[in-house]
């Protein structure tokens, strides 16, 4: 039997009834964030081609002038919701600054922080990449949001999500009641449930996923873990596989779906290493644990972490709880070593 065909409207809108209260607000910014995937979606397949014919002069069969794909995203997702009347401020990756509604929109109680298109520099190769987004509730006073709007810890999200522009396109959401995810049908132009209730395995494929390329800047705790992970410390009698795509919605898309652990360290010269807090790691952080996982940042939960800057950075590990543990045992708190050792010759 077919499963019902369930839309990510229908599933937002039955959500939303489970609370007498709600007013719809949040329920709207994702339908209209669902549509900027769609979006989105139409120009990352098209990418190659645009290109070649974007190549053949300033504009494109649409008469467009050729942009690249993260900024053709970054001002998609911000006139999808401009005018929403949800909204207090937006803030992207994009972005050094708050992005402010426009004085012609009303604003709301809500604040959406984004990665428009995270892993962009892959597009060339035709690889996955993804947009992520993080909503918060207003906290300031007054009508116009501010930067204490952004400045939240993950665990005060009201909702968090990707896109994930793959094989298929995926969009994967939580607003505290699960994670749930939707596969585009590009026949019909809609988000279909499939994906309900996701879990992260426990304890789930041995797969380690990080950039190797970096061992050599990372503290010796880290490169013994990763040396465990390998069965390289002669105490682990089965190896992990490595899977790394370097597009981190890929990354934790499959972490999420198959298990296993996704780390990005940080390192001697990046001590908080190179993924964004507010606009990578709260939002995937909030996702994997609301799918029974954990995320920290080597230390404490990633959630607990207070904001004090817009793009600030963080060391990520997440995945399955019994690797999380791993983690737990081989980078205690007290991880004040950054002094790489190197591996000894194997
Ligand atoms: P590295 C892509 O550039 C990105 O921001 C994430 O999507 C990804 O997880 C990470 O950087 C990859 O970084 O240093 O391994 O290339």
């Amino acid at each position: 039997m077919e499963r019902s065909v369930v839309t990510i409207e229908r599933h937002i809108l039955e959500a939303e009834r489970q609370f007498p209260e709600a007013t719809g607000a949040l329920s709207n910014i994702l339908y209209d964030l669902a549509l900027a995937a769609k979006l989105i979606t139409r120009e990352v397949r098209r990418a190659g081609l645009v290109d070649i014919i974007g190549k053949t002069g300033a504009v494109n069969v649409h008469g467009d002038q050729v942009k690249k794909l993260d900024e053709y995203a970054d001002e998609v997702i911000f006139r999808a919701l401009d005018h929403c009347g949800h909204l207090c401020v937006m803030a992207s990756e994009e972005s050094e600054g708050l992005l402010h509604i426009p004085g012609e929109f009303r604003t709301g109680n809500y604040c959406l922080l984004y990665d428009p298109l995270d892993g962009s520099s892959n597009i060339d190769a035709n690889i996955s990449v993804g947009t992520i987004f993080s909503i918060h509730r207003k906290v300031s006073a007054g009508p116009a949001g501010t930067l204490e709007d952004c400045l939240q810890p993950g665990s005060r999200q009201v909702a968090a999500g990707y896109v994930l522009y793959g094989s298929s396109t995926m969009l994967v959401y939580t607003t505290g009641n699960g994670v749930h995810g939707f596969t585009l049908d590009p026949s019909i132009g809609e988000f279909i449930l499939s994906h309900p209730w996701m879990r992260i395995p426990s304890p789930g494929q041995r797969i380690f996923s990080a950039n190797e390329g970096n061992f050599v800047n990372w503290s010796s705790r880290q490169q013994n873990l990763l040396n465990h992970l390998k069965g390289l410390d002669g105490v682990s009698q089965n190896p992990f596989s490595a899977r790394y795509v370097g597009s981190m919605v890929a990354d934790v898309h499959r972490t999420l779906l198959y298990g296993g652990l996704f780390m990005y360290p940080g390192e001697k010269q990046n001590p908080k290493g190179k993924l964004r807090l507010l606009y990578e790691a709260s939002p995937m952080a909030m996702l994997i644990e609301q799918a029974g996982g954990r995320a920290t940042d080597g230390e404490r939960p990633i959630l607990d972490v207070q904001p004090t800057d817009l793009h600030e950075k963080t060391p990520l590990f997440l995945g399955s709880l019994e690797y999380m543990d791993l983690v737990d045992r081989f980078l205690p708190p007290s991880d004040e070593s950054l002094e790489a050792v190197p591996m000894s010759a194997s």
